[in-house]
């Protein structure tokens, strides 16, 4: 296949890379994908163990966004790492996974103000400052406003910090190869760190150093718990999804990443643009940010075969995460390599509901015999 690849100048992404102790054979990420699958008590399913060894020739699987504790969930159905339950069924994901020769990390999320009290047990969601959401979840009843949540006291933050290190913990537990801290897409640790939900007056609210100290000490947290070389972090600077916004997103991710570079990070992941939409929504200097970083650089949104491989080739990043691209085409990498046309995913069956959509999207060869 390499032959074919250099021919379609995609051959940079079958470079090998070691992105800390994470030893990828190609540069083709699997996005974390949000598809509420998940069994009763957010359990990983064998269906979704199916779904994700079918993916297994990315070079890094990013399992789809997984609260970290029970008031970290913020749609129907999206699976947990804080249970034994939980832990033993990702255990079947990631044996899946690992038997097909695959490499996967779990992305580590807690929803923060998007959210429902249905989802809580009636509770308000928690957040940085009870300013609600413009933005909608995912509920038993469809889709709803998301409720309006409360302000975390000041001394409910260290428990919030220790529990995304117990989650780290579990998931290598369960077998993954490591952790992503998910920081972006207007979920709790950017309410935090953007000034338009976190209006906080004591030392994690107001200044760029306050609003970034629980995302750092969340890294710093679960970097303890399971080595630097293993945790990777999502940014999006610019991104409004969830109804988030930041008043001067270019100083203060320089900052942050400048705080995360002594950490000894695998990779550091961001969604350029707005998130799933417009790559241009806002005017940003990613390179900028790629400068202050030693380890992998990984960037996702709306990436193509080749403007991966460009981007890639002239050193704006080493890792690509597709997202809509690998629900279609479950052997996405073999695709790209052979220049075979990429099937469109259906969007109808992205949220939800159980195998169509999910794992009957055929692969190349399956395709090429149908014909
Ligand atoms: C789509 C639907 C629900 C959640 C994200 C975890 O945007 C998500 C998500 C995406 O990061």
């Amino acid at each position: 296949m390499k032959h074919v690849a250099a021919e379609t100048g995609v051959a940079p992404l079958f470079e090998p890379l070691q992105a800390g102790a994470l030893a990828l054979p190609n540069r083709i990420v699997m996005a974390p994908l949000t598809r509420n699958r998940a069994g009763p008590g957010g359990v990983p399913t064998e269906l979704m163990a199916t779904y994700y060894r079918q993916r297994a020739r990315a070079g890094l699987i990013i399992a789809e966004a997984t609260q970290i504790r029970p008031d970290g969930q913020g749609y129907l159905d999206t699976p947990g790492i804080h249970s034994e339950a939980q832990v033993a069924g990702w255990r079947r994901v990631t044996d899946a996974v690992h038997t097909a020769g695959g490499r996967m990390v779990l992305q580590l999320w807690h929803v923060g103000r998007i959210s429902h009290t249905s989802l809580l047990g009636g509770h308000a969601p928690v957040a940085p400052s009870a300013i609600p959401a413009e933005a909608k979840t995912y509920t038993a009843e469809g889709f709803q406003p998301v409720s309006a949540p409360r302000a975390l006291e000041r001394d409910e933050i260290p428990g919030l910090v220790a529990d995304f290190a117990r989650a780290a913990e579990r998931a290598l537990d369960a077998g993954f190869d490591g952790v992503e801290i998910h920081a972006a897409n207007g979920y709790l640790l950017e309410q935090f760190l953007k000034d338009g939900a976190n209006r906080r007056d004591d030392d994690y609210g107001g200044s760029a150093e306050n609003r970034m100290r629980l995302p750092l000490a969340v890294t710093e947290a679960v970097t303890e718990a399971v080595g630097g070389d293993r945790v990777g972090i999502r940014i999006s600077p610019v991104t409004p999804a969830n109804g988030i916004d930041e008043t001067d997103p270019q100083p203060l991710y320089e900052a942050f990443i400048e705080r995360l570079s002594p950490l000894g990070l695998a990779y550091v992941h961001v969604i350029e643009g707005a998130t799933g939409g417009d790559r241009d929504y806002r005017p940003f200097d990613y390179a900028a940010l790629r400068r202050r970083f030693p380890g992998a650089w990984m960037v996702n949104n709306r990436y193509s075969p080749e403007m991966a491989a460009a981007a890639v080739a002239e050193g704006q990043a080493d890792l690509v995460a597709f997202g809509r691209s690998f629900i279609a085409n479950p052997d996405l990498p073999d695709r790209i390599a052979a220049g075979a046309p990429l099937q469109k995913a259906d969007s109808s069956t992205f949220y939800g509901g159980g195998a169509e959509g999910y794992t009957d999207y055929p692969f190349l060869k399956e395709a090429e015999a149908a014909q």
